[in-house]
């Protein structure tokens, strides 16, 4: 069949909402974004773990370093769920891990600042995983069957991470003066950057108009953006901590809260390699990659061991 009428059946195949399995025709251009959104979503988990790791061996109790533990391990998971639905797109972990390396794959903004302290961890958990959250929740009725079935589990381990964070921002902001301060001035170092997480504001997002027509995007980077932004002021109002835009207000007509500006130059110089952890996290990966040789080695050959077990059996 000729490659217009096929993209024709393909784009009649997501207006009824059917959703596209990997052995599906799908458009070459489909594939390219997916691999691209999907990669990119899979380095910011595994990524993501660094800043986070940074603390489990301070944890303040052993309640806290075992639910950090936690949390962190479901990050591990999120990335091999999303690899794997990576690789049904006909790339290999290899190549995504070299994409990576070489700078061509990007990671979320989020993961190139830094935790200076217990209270930074739980504003990533409260703000990070909370924007996550909606995003996710939004991806979970995405076009291409293996990410949206990939997003149901995450987004419940998600909601978890949330809790986490904001408990933890709870304590502190009811707790001594020193520890509401700690906790503040997290918030202030992690919002905007937290606001960054949703991409650049629609109207400067080269890759929506093709996400929003194959049904990859359901919601807007600025209706994402909004949706995380009205649930997050009223969470902070109730443990008693400010959000640091002095352009925040409810806006009664629009039914939502306007707020400031966001820093698109830092946004931009975080995302092009220039953020204040981006050397530090991708040498970090570079190097427990490269450790890891060995059981990527040991695994194939036992690999290889079963199936010659199974053939001549
Ligand atoms: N960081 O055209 P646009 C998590 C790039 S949570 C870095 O709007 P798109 C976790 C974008 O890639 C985080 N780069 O792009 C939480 C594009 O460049 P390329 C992971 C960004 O794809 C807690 C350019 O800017 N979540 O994992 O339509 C603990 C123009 O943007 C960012 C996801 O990845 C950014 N913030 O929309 C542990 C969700 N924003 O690629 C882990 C899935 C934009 O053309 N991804 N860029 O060179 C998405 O929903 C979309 O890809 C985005 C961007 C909304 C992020």
């Amino acid at each position: 069949m000729e490659n217009l009428k096929l993209e024709e059946l393909f784009q009649e195949k997501l207006d009824r909402e059917e959703k596209i399995e990997p052995k599906d025709w799908m458009p070459e251009k489909y594939r390219k974004h997916l691999i691209r959104q999907v990669s990119q979503h899979a380095h910011s988990e595994v990524i993501g773990m660094q800043p986070e790791g940074n603390w489990i061996t301070r944890a303040p109790s052993l309640r806290h370093k075992v639910v950090l533990l936690a949390k962190i391990q479901d990050e591990a998971g999120h990335g091999l769920y999303l690899y794997s639905a990576c690789e049904t797109l006909g790339i290999s972990r290899d190549e995504l891990n070299e994409q990576l390396h070489t700078g061509k794959a990007k990671y979320s903004s989020i993961f190139n600042y830094p935790t200076l302290n217990w209270a930074d961890i739980g504003a990533v958990g409260w703000l990070v995983d909370g924007a996550a959250i909606v995003n996710q929740v939004s991806l979970q009725r995405t076009s291409f069957g293996p990410y949206a079935r990939g997003m149901v589990r995450i987004c419940k381990e998600e909601s978890f991470h949330q809790r986490q964070g904001y408990e933890i921002m709870a304590e502190m902001a009811m707790g001594s003066q020193e520890q509401k301060e700690m906790a503040q001035d997290a918030l202030n170092r992690l919002w905007w950057p937290s606001l960054m997480m949703f991409g650049p504001h629609d109207a400067d997002s080269p890759n929506s108009g093709n996400a929003v027509k194959w049904k990859i995007k359901r919601e807007s980077n600025d209706e994402l953006r909004q949706k995380f932004i009205d649930k997050t002021v009223d969470q902070a109002k109730v443990i008693g901590l400010s959000i640091p835009d002095p352009d925040l207000k409810w806006n009664e007509e629009r039914g939502h809260y306007d707020f400031g500006e966001i820093n698109w130059d830092e946004f931009y110089q975080v995302i092009n390699g220039n953020g204040p952890n981006n050397v530090k996290r991708l040498a970090h990966h570079k190097r427990a990659h490269d450790e890891g040789e060995w059981v990527r080695e040991a695994a194939t050959a036992y690999a290889r061991k079963q199936t010659i077990k199974k053939n001549v059996a």
